[in-house]
């Protein structure tokens, strides 16, 4: 057995190839003897005060955690409440102080104690623990903490079939053939890894919904994935297609004011509360991209979302009712429509009903300004959705870290008092729930999310759900200290890459505030030509609208209001085109090619600089990165490795299509110093052609 023993941690330290399914929870021996020995001078045993399903579960995840960083078996004893000597101990133990979902933990050089209100409380604190020694961090503390948002949720676009929209790390996770009799293992380690983050909601399948789910045999399917992450504090919910009743339940109708229509929804709620009795309620997209809604019926979305409310009146769980709205209006501003379409019914909504609005206005581009709804609701809960999957952002291919963005849109001020995360905390407007969510970027690749950096931002997400306050860079630094390295030199560079990656991905794509010039459909690599599709605004043209004078979106006015929707103070910070983030620039104004920016050059020099910039800085990403060869696990280095060559070309791609489809309207020369590629707009118009080939 101790032979057994010895191999093990002999593994541990040739630190194996790693497969990256263990994420941010490794527990790999910590390499430095020194700091080993710092806590397991400090902590010998693990005392659990109250024996509960809850608290053992984070006992032993303590003690999974401990023997595998301290290289030691650390025991777990069960003591009654009045134990007096807990030295050299880890104790948990339930108090009544704090709330629901928080904790509390002192630690000095003799023992430590984790405190909660509750069971999840506890396991959070638990992780909390952990994630200290993961990053070596002192062993004499005292930290209090609990969620800012109520509800912090992963939203699967998960289908039917097993395959996952804008899904880019393999198929869904969820095996519905073999559910419920078989679960596979990973859920657990999906629970873990949420629970280890605080997230405490996943909604299950795709917004486009298929009626499929509300059946009794995917109800028991879904029952089986409930079951597993019930202990992880974990609540599920199911996108639901708002024809149900028709194609379903086989009524005549859908229409939400119709009572048998009412009943239908109530009796089903009822069943769903049968086989999963702390149900987290309806997502629901409506009247969206072609899916059925109440307006189907004339009727409005509170009157959709409030019929799922009264089914719900009785029960804990909620309705989300999606914002993302828009008519097929050449003449109209996406921009305004979702904000159009819902301000009416600012207070219209039921208690029990939150509208889920995205970061930004248009479609989760790799920057937006923030949703103008947010701060305009004073009388309805608004959640935010952010999208992890990087539909817009590289898909597997591309290194961007996301807590950037993330963070950018909840510091955003909507005015002279409030954050648009205050907004969504409820602070502002004092609402009793409060949501945030993200579209998830897992898969049944073995690395959960495709690319290994993008199990960074599943991370970053959780954390900033959890506490909006952190930075991204501390998260990038906790982040990679449980999951590659301890080493200063080596953590400060991936932190760096990490912090520059977004910066990089906009200059090659979207430079000054470019928005939706993707390939169509496959939203993969650049197609800014794009001039006919389904919707004009599926197009790029209607987006960045060059022509011979200028380019970019003027709505200060001229192009459409979108930039009255905000308040005084952010129209004062962004009508003006001299004085407007230049981030953001392209958002609010059309502007000549040689209109003199703060930078001191012309739009088109300043464009072109950006887009050239772009792709040198992924080859310096490319250096930076050979530089850890050898230093952080050989497995995760060269898939990293490969997916940036990836990257370089791309980035060369998309400078070229947007280089030489500009030019003919700009006719200007590039900048001095700047070298024309030597392939034609044909060539790479060619390469995104192939994305439409059956
Ligand atoms: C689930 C974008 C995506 C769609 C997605 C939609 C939404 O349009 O391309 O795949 O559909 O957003 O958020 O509902």
């Amino acid at each position: 057995m101790k032979r057994l023993f010895v191999f093990f941690m002999l593994c541990n330290f040739l630190s194996f190839a790693d497969d990256g399914s263990r994420l941010w929870l490794k527990y790999d021996l910590i390499k430095s003897e020194s700091q080993r020995k710092v806590y397991s001078k400090t902590y010998k045993k693990i005392v659990v005060l109250n024996q509960t399903p809850g608290i053992e579960l984070a006992a032993k995840e303590l003690q999974e955690a401990l023997t595998g960083l301290l290289g030691t078996k650390i025991p777990i004893s069960y003591e009654s409440n009045n134990v007096t000597s807990s030295k050299k101990s880890i104790v948990l133990g339930l108090t009544d102080l704090g709330s629901e979902e928080g904790f509390s933990i002192a630690g000095d050089n003799k023992s430590a104690r984790i405190e909660s209100k509750s069971e999840i409380g506890l396991l959070y604190g638990t992780f909390a623990f952990i994630r200290r020694i993961q990053n070596l961090e002192s062993t004499t503390f005292q930290l209090t903490d609990s969620p800012k948002v109520k509800v912090r949720m992963l939203n699967h676009w998960d289908n039917a079939d097993g395959t996952v929209e804008r899904g880019y790390a393999g198929s869904s996770m969820w095996k519905w053939p073999e559910l419920p009799e078989t679960i596979d293992p990973r859920l657990i380690q999906y629970a873990r890894a949420n629970a280890s983050i605080g997230i405490n909601a996943v909604s299950i399948n795709n917004v486009n919904a298929s009626s499929r789910f509300l059946t009794p045999e995917y109800l028991r399917k879904i029952k089986g994935v409930a079951d597993v992450l019930r202990p992880y504090g974990i609540k599920v919910f199911i996108s639901v297609n708002f024809k149900s009743p028709k194609t379903l339940g086989g009524l005549e109708t859908s229409d939400p004011l119709d009572e048998s229509v009412r009943n239908w929804w109530l009796k089903k709620t009822n069943e769903i509360h049968d086989y999963i009795p702390d149900f987290g309620g309806y997502l629901v997209k409506a009247n969206s991209e072609g899916e059925p809604g109440p307006q189907d019926y004339g009727r409005t979305h509170a009157d959709g979302a409030n019929m799922l409310a009264a089914a719900l009146e009785k029960r804990d769980g909620i309705v989300i009712w999606r914002a993302f709205v828009y008519n097929a209006d050449i003449n109209g501003d996406r921009f305004q429509e979702a904000f159009n379409q819902f301000k009416p019914l600012d207070g219209s909504f039921h208690e029990k009903v939150v509208v889920q609005v995205k970061n930004g206005p248009i479609d989760f581009m790799p920057r937006e300004p923030f949703h103008p709804m947010f701060g305009a609701f004073p009388k309805t809960p608004l959640a935010m959705e952010f999208q992890i999957t990087q539909e817009y952002l590289g898909q597997s291919t591309h290194l961007t870290y996301l807590a950037p963005m993330f963070k950018e849109t909840l510091d955003s001020k909507i005015d002279a008092n409030y954050t648009v995360a205050e907004v969504v905390e409820g602070t502002k407007d004092k609402f009793p729930i409060s949501v945030i969510a993200g579209v998830a970027n897992t898969g049944s690749d073995v690395n959960w999310t495709g690319h290994p950096f993008n199990q960074a931002n599943w991370y970053a997400f959780g954390r900033l759900a959890w506490d909006y306050s952190l930075s991204s860079e501390q998260i990038a630094k906790e982040w990679t200290n449980m999951t590659l390295s301890h080493e200063p030199s080596v953590v400060n560079s991936i932190v760096d890459l990490m912090t520059e990656s977004l910066p990089t991905y906009i200059k090659y794509t979207y430079p000054l505030g470019l928005h939706h010039m993707m390939g169509e459909g496959h939203h993969y690599g650049p197609q800014p030509w794009l001039e006919k599709s389904g919707r004009p605004d599926w197009t790029s043209v209607y987006y960045h609208r060059a022509d011979a004078k200028g380019i970019g979106f003027d709505r200060n006015g001229k192009m459409s209001n979108a930039l009255s929707l905000y308040s005084k103070e952010v129209q004062n910070k962004w009508n003006n085109p001299a004085t407007c983030d230049l981030n953001y620039l392209m958002w609010f104004h059309h502007l000549d090619w040689t209109y003199k920016l703060s930078t001191g050059n012309t739009v088109w020099d300043e464009l072109m600089i950006r887009y050239f910039q772009g792709p040198e800085e992924v080859k310096a990403m490319q250096s930076q990165w050979e530089k850890l060869k050898g230093k952080i696990d050989s497995e995760f280095f060269d898939n990293v490795a490969g997916r940036l060559k990836t990257q370089e070309r791309e980035a060369y791609w998309w400078r070229d299509a947007c280089y030489l489809y500009f030019k003919d309207f700009s006719k200007l020369p590039l900048p001095n110093g700047l070298k024309a590629p030597s392939r034609t707009l044909e060539d790479v118009k060619n390469i995104e052609r192939i994305y439409h080939l059956r």
